[in-house]
């Protein structure tokens, strides 16, 4: 199997912590991959032209990081990453989605920041994705304290983006105010799979 990666996507994160949590790092091959290239040959794959891409042993390419790792979850007998049926499943799918938009409020903003010419930048649109950050946080805050020692999809999704927030916006602190995501972040940062795939080293 191999899995099209980029060093910082958080949504590659996402997959390779998967891959190191369920046990079957050494069953994966990591293709680097610039998705912005205009040479790339990703679009083959993946007609989105985005990574994460995974190719399966029998040559099927799946995205998005949802699909990949719910995939790469059936593929090992530990317990599950993404809970089978019933309520768990919901609350971690939720879970997941959730943070997944913070992922894409998040880069939105870094592609119109970073990336659009400063004459063409939206200021509407990027208080739009703080603000859709920042509720999100503040639910994510509500919620921690309810997730014991799990660290399911979702808490995953949620370690990724808040990961993101410290790599691409370091300035902006949103520990403030959320004391309890801030501890739980300190903890889970701590875990093998984090410190591994942590984009700043
Ligand atoms: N929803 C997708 C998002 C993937 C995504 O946006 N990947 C970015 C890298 S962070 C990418 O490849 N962007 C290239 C592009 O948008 O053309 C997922 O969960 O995998």
């Amino acid at each position: 199997m191999k899995l099209r990666v980029s060093a910082t996507s958080p949504y590659v994160r996402k997959c390779r912590i998967v891959v190191l949590e369920a046990g079957l790092a050494g069953r994966i091959e990591m293709v680097p991959t610039n998705a912005w290239s205009p040479d790339t040959d990703l679009p083959r794959d993946n007609p989105l032209g985005k990574v994460p891409t995974l190719i399966t042993t029998g040559g099927e390419a799946l995205f998005d990081s949802p699909v990949i790792c719910e995939y790469l979850d059936s593929l090992h007998d530990g317990s599950r990453l993404v809970p089978d049926s019933g309520g768990a499943r919901w609350n971690q799918m939720r879970l997941e989605a959730l943070a997944d938009g913070i992922l894409d409020a998040a880069v939105a903003k870094r592609i119109e920041t970073a990336m659009r010419p400063e004459d063409k930048r939206w200021p509407d649109w990027i208080e739009r994705q703080d603000n859709a950050i920042s509720r999100s946080l503040d639910v994510l805050e509500g919620e921690c304290a309810g997730w014991g020692g799990d660290f399911l999809i979702g808490q995953i999704t949620v370690a990724v983006a808040l990961g993101y927030l410290d790599f691409r916006s370091p300035a902006e602190d949103w520990r403030s105010g959320r004391p309890r995501l801030a501890a739980w972040f300190a903890l889970a940062a701590r875990r093998a799979s984090m410190v591994e795939t942590d984009p700043k080293d």
